[in-house]
């Protein structure tokens, strides 16, 4: 069993390497600019690195468009380039995984261009055709999620940008292809995969049509895609083929994908992933328009869901997917935290102890452990990515929103808040590169980036290092069985984590409040030594009438 799998014990970080770190100054991020940064990921104290794509790709999407599997986009830099940042993280004892985007090709992939020219050439059936648009499916970056090709007279299904067409995984081809493609990186080395939107890939033959929510002008293909008839007997022909051979670790980007749902993906008698992310902690802060009403996330609904799946992935024999952000939500501290001038790095340090004390494994998205905020765009010609451009001209143009409003429902919600350039230094471009970067630098990169971080000893990176070496010595984080307290509770997020010879108590303020708290009487302490407080103050010795301070995080041993 996977009791004691590498991957139960590690804890992952993220890298979009577009942002991450340019080496050969075009404004890009890049492999070798990966490369260089090494030993500060050694130093954080991290065991896997997470790569965004990598592939050769026309960028619409940046990079989840992919012309080419087995080719690294240029500008990030070569194959060669690549098998030495792998030899080189390996040998720094770091291991990789990379973004496997097999739900859709980019439109440039020599496969759509022949799909799209006939219906009778050896790749007709490697996408999705129809004679014509039968359901209501809108894509996730606007518009119908179907696209008319001239040449073959068809529409074709995308569920993301046009130029984005889905692949169809009813064909036997498209899925051997897949496992080729699976076995060429694999081969070369690499630690295994996250896997993007691995629940859309078998669709509804009958296509039917979605539910229009919140006033889009299309119905959700989730209706359709999500967590289809046949996903579970392509994931488990991919662990068969592939994935089995290998000593490699899986997750899977699972949308709308409920708890109990995804123990089909996880639980590891099914041979399927070894976890799954799943989103319902990220549309607590959504209104009837898809996006933030407020940017307050309530904490008796997120401690709720929160427990639902550490509950259910402990009762299926899975594992959590431990995770506050991504390159695709707003940034944790401005979202669950409080990204002001008094509390965002106390904040942010209690937001890494909340999850970093679960069951599960973390991921830390780049920056996260420096505290790094939401974008202060203030114009859309600041924002990049596609979605956020639909959005402006949805939300303006459609649906009636100012632009003053659609630009702050951006600034909360746009995906671009975790996709600009990692803030290295108070030089210009805070060090990211020599050169103008493709997406404007945070303007509080001069406060707020690594050589500050270092030089601090109570900065939010030596916490992070902390929490990680926690991970590292103590099985009890790993083992213990979590059990939430206090659920009604508004402020504090309170739970245990129980095992046979230590049990922990985590306590956290998610309030600029200080609170007097008492702990449910259910607790009996048998031990109270402290295990890291984000205060240096913290009483050394648990009792069951705790001052929490403002944002306060406490961790103590009870057995
Ligand atoms: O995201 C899948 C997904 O569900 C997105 O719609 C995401 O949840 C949404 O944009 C959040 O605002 C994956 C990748 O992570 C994303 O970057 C890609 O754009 C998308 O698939 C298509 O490949
Ligand atoms: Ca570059």
């Amino acid at each position: 069993s996977n009791k004691t799998a590498w991957w139960k014990k590690s804890v992952v970080y993220q890298v979009y390497p577009k942002s991450f770190c340019d080496s050969n100054g075009d404004g890009i991020g890049d492999l070798n600019g990966i490369r260089k940064k090494i030993p500060y990921l050694v130093k954080l104290g991290v065991d896997v690195l997470w790569l965004n794509p990598i592939y050769a790709s026309p960028q619409v999407d940046n990079g989840y468009d992919i012309s080419n599997y087995r080719e690294i986009e240029p500008t990030f830099g070569t194959m060669e380039d690549f098998e030495n940042l792998l030899a080189e993280a390996h040998e720094a004892g770091l291991k990789i995984i990379l973004d496997l985007v097999v739900n859709h090709t980019s439109d440039q992939h020599p496969w759509f261009q022949e799909s799209r020219k006939s219906k009778d050439n050896p790749y007709s059936d490697y996408y999705i055709w129809k004679d014509e648009v039968i359901n209501n499916w809108g894509s996730s970056f606007g518009g119908s999620a179907w696209e008319y090709a001239e040449e073959r007279a068809q529409y074709y299904l995308h569920c993301f940008a046009k130029e984005q067409p889905d692949l169809n995984w009813e064909n036997p081809k498209v899925r051997q292809e897949v496992y080729d493609i699976l076995r060429f990186w694999l081969d070369k080395g690499i630690d295994g995969f996250r896997m993007d939107v691995i629940s859309l890939l078998s669709k509804d033959q009958s296509f039917p049509d979605g539910p229009v929510i919140q006033n889009k002008a299309y119905g959700s293909y989730y209706a359709g895609c999500a967590n289809g008839p046949r996903v579970h007997e392509f994931l488990q022909e991919m662990n068969r083929e592939v994935l089995s051979k290998y000593d490699i670790m899986t997750v899977g980007e699972a949308p709308h994908t409920n708890a109990d749902e995804a123990a089909l993906y996880t639980d590891e008698s099914r041979k399927e992933l070894n976890m799954v992310f799943h989103f319902d902690h990220m549309h607590l802060d959504y209104d009837e328009n898809g996006k933030y009403a407020t940017n307050r996330v309530p904490l008796v609904a997120l401690k709720k869901i929160m427990t639902q799946w550490q509950d259910k992935m402990h009762e299926c024999n899975g594992w959590n997917s431990l995770y506050w952000c991504n390159h695709d939500q707003a940034r944790a501290v401005t979202r669950f935290g409080n990204d002001s001038e008094e509390y965002r790095e106390i904040s942010a340090k209690m937001l890494g102890t909340c999850l970093h004390m679960m069951q599960g494994t973390p991921y830390i998205y780049e920056g996260e452990e420096l505290g790094m905020t939401n974008a202060d765009f203030t114009r859309i010609e600041e924002y990049k990515d596609v979605e956020a451009l639909d959005i402006f001209k949805d939300f303006t143009e459609r649906k009636g929103f100012s632009k003053e409003d659609t630009l702050h429902l951006l600034h909360l919600k746009s995906r671009d808040n975790a996709r600009t350039p990692m803030q290295w230094d108070a030089s210009e471009n805070a060090g990211f590169s020599e050169a103008q970067p493709w997406i404007r630098v945070n303007a509080n990169y001069k406060k707020i980036n690594v050589e500050n971080a270092l030089a601090d000893s109570d900065s939010v990176f030596y916490y992070y290092q902390k929490l990680i070496a926690l991970r590292h010595e103590l099985p009890i984080i790993t083992d213990g069985v979590y059990e939430l307290l206090d659920a009604e509770n508004e402020k504090i997020y309170a739970y245990l984590r129980k095992g046979e010879k230590e049990s922990l108590i985590v306590l956290c303020n998610f309030t600029d409040e200080t609170v007097e708290y008492e702990v449910d009487e259910s607790v009996k302490a048998e031990r109270s030594e402290l295990v890291i407080s984000n205060y240096k103050d913290a009483p050394e010795k648990f009792a069951s009438k705790i001052t929490m301070k403002p944002y306060g995080a406490y961790v103590y041993y009870t057995k």
